[in-house]
């Protein structure tokens, strides 16, 4: 005799009874119908343009840290780009590593550095490092330079204690500015030039293509400083960190 069982169906607010074969069918057919999470690109993203006779920042992830350059991306926009995630908050005892790891963009020299969120986040902005360095293709395809070397008095390492913090970086070729922020509303506040415009850095967690393994704690950055959108003026990692989410939305 087949045994039958009975199956509650909470929409339809009733039971029935069903075979073993019937149930595991049903199963079966409710598993392979789920919607598939994809990670697709939304419009409003800002889409990523080839650098100037430089190595290209889609290549630079795929090559250089094997990531996919859109399901791996940490801070996509979906709707606003200043609902996008940009503080982090530190992970582990010992300080925080911010360190730039690949030199593009312009010659003038960078800065980087940590700000604390605040309505003007230029309120606590604190430089750590500084290079004047470019980086060709050559360095890239023969390890040389990598990473550029920092200035005088450059420290890669801070300790935010317990609260989130945001990193920045900045560039001499726009000297009137305070630069672009990790919080695409902080570059809305500081950064008039680029305030239509403030999705300023893609962050990646970071791979160790050696071993191809994620590293725990650890985020890649690809920071955007102007407006052609190449996310490779400085790259960058960020050690020792989680990222987290905003804690309010543009939306009502
Ligand atoms: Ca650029």
């Amino acid at each position: 005799m087949t045994s039958l069982r009975r199956i509650r169906l909470p929409r339809f607010n009733c039971s029935i009874q069903v075979t073993r074969f019937a149930q595991e069918a049903a199963v079966l057919i409710m598993v392979l119908t789920l919607p598939v999470q994809v990670h697709a690109q939304t419009a409003k993203q800002p889409k990523v343009a080839p650098g100037p006779n430089e190595p290209d920042w889609v290549k630079l992830l795929e090559e250089e840290y094997g990531l996919d350059p859109v399901a791996d991306l940490a801070n996509p926009v979906q709707t606003d780009p200043r609902d996008v995630p940009g503080l982090f908050v530190k992970a582990g005892k010992g300080p925080v590593v911010y360190r730039p790891l690949i030199a593009l963009g312009l010659e003038t020299p960078s800065h980087g550095g940590y700000y604390l969120p605040h309505p003007d986040p230029t309120h606590a902005q604190i430089k750590i490092w500084s290079y004047q360095f470019k980086n060709t293709a050559h360095d890239l395809k023969t390890r040389m330079n990598l990473p550029p070397p920092l200035m005088e008095g450059s420290k890669v390492e801070f300790d935010p204690g317990d609260q989130p913090f945001g990193v920045w970086v900045s560039n001499a070729g726009f000297a009137d500015e305070p630069g672009v922020f990790s919080e695409p509303r902080a570059v809305e506040a500081a950064n008039p030039r680029l305030a239509h415009q403030p999705y300023k850095v893609m962050i990646y967690p970071y791979r160790d293509k050696t071993t191809g393994k994620f590293v725990p704690n650890a985020y890649l950055l690809g920071w955007e400083y102007s407006t052609n959108d190449d996310f490779q003026d400085v790259v960058c990692v960020l050690e020792n960190v989680r990222l987290v989410k905003p804690q309010r939305n543009s939306s009502p």
